[in-house]
């Protein structure tokens, strides 16, 4: 039997790459890409396929799907939440009628194949809308359905795309003459704040963590745009790739949700700045708070409770802060910076 085939959008981005990477390395699956820009070399070699294009396309996604038995989408291309609120317009054509492209199109595969397609979306803490540092203290993690009233929109997208994704799931076309064909089979997890030794985010509020470390290793001074207390959850990019491919392994009749919370440490703008300076003792690190997006990061919560994925698909992050930095995130950058 060959290989099925996985769909990764997004795949040249930050968490693109370094799930190419794994998925290369795993050889369980075929991977055909679509990402705005073409792939380096490198990741190419690990792809039957890449596309670039625009997932606005829908041209180009009934191609792709018309070329390929795809059997898994991990939808990974999306504008994050300061670039979102720069273009809010934008990230709503990208964000969500991107997604619900991508939707359609596992939708009628999976009814091509007679199967579920399996629909893997990375959602985030951006979902959740705190509305002052007192309520966020109050909270400590929350559950999934908490405090779900987002100020981004970003976060906005994000939040109604985890119900469109439940809705293609169980009730597509309930009323006609589909009502009984097979559906798509999506599955969410929310990540927090991400940090990869091999690249640097954009466009993101929860860079002043990955910055503060990559300005460092490249002996460049860093202001950050959040003041020294700004707290929220964050996970090294190893452990972020695992949960998907976890999350897409699970077994169906294990999980009670759509939706899951995974968490990995979370730490303050301080505790990061000063764990980067024991490792880069010259590194010039100062605190210059921008208002609003420290108000988005405020609004975030400091832990989520990540119990229902350990429960329902065996999650465990591999790594806490200390080991994030002693055994991936240091020797990693040391070595890509020289
Ligand atoms: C962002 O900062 O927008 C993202 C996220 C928290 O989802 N990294």
């Amino acid at each position: 039997m060959s290989k099925p085939v996985v769909l990764v959008t997004g795949a040249n981005g930050e968490i693109g790459r370094s799930l190419l990477q794994r998925l290369h390395t795993d050889g369980r699956y075929r991977v055909v890409t679509v990402d705005l820009t073409p792939l380096p070399e490198k990741y190419r070699g690990f792809c039957l396929e890449t596309y670039a294009g625009n997932i606005m396309d829908r041209y180009l996604l009934d191609q792709i799907a018309a070329h390929h038995e795809i059997e898994v989408v991990f939808h990974l291309a999306a504008l994050l939440s300061t670039r979102g609120e720069r273009d809010p317009e934008l990230a709503h054509q990208v964000n969500v009628e991107g997604t619900l492209h991508l939707l359609r199109m596992a939708q009628n595969q999976s009814g091509r194949l007679g199967r579920a397609v399996r629909f893997i979306f990375p959602s985030s803490i951006a979902v959740y809308g705190l509305p002052s540092l007192e309520e966020k203290t109050k909270a400590g993690r929350v559950n999934e359905e908490d405090w779900n009233v987002p100020i981004t929109m970003y976060g906005c997208n994000k939040l109604y795309c985890e119900h469109l994704g439940r809705y293609f799931t169980s009730y597509f076309r309930q009323l006609g003459a589909l009502a009984n064909a097979a559906r798509l089979d999506f599955r969410s997890l929310r990540f927090p704040g991400l940090i990869s030794a091999e690249t640097a985010p954009t466009g993101g509020t929860s860079d002043f963590g990955p910055e503060m470390l990559h300005a460092a290793a490249q002996k460049q001074p860093y202001r950050s745009f959040v003041g020294p207390n700004a707290k929220i959850p964050f996970m090294a990019m190893p452990d972020a790739v695992t949960s998907l491919v976890g999350l897409l392994e699970a077994d169906k009749s294990r999980l009670t949700q759509t939706v899951y919370n995974i968490s990995g440490f979370s730490v303050s703008a301080q505790e990061i700045a000063e764990r980067v300076k024991k490792s880069f003792p010259g590194a010039d690190i100062s605190f210059e708070p921008d208002a609003v997006r420290s108000k988005i990061v405020d609004s975030w919560p400091e832990d989520i409770e990540d119990a229902r994925a350990r429960a329902d698909w065996d999650w465990k992050p591999a790594y806490d802060f200390a080991r994030a930095f002693d055994e991936y995130l240091v020797p990693t950058i040391r070595k890509r910076y020289g």
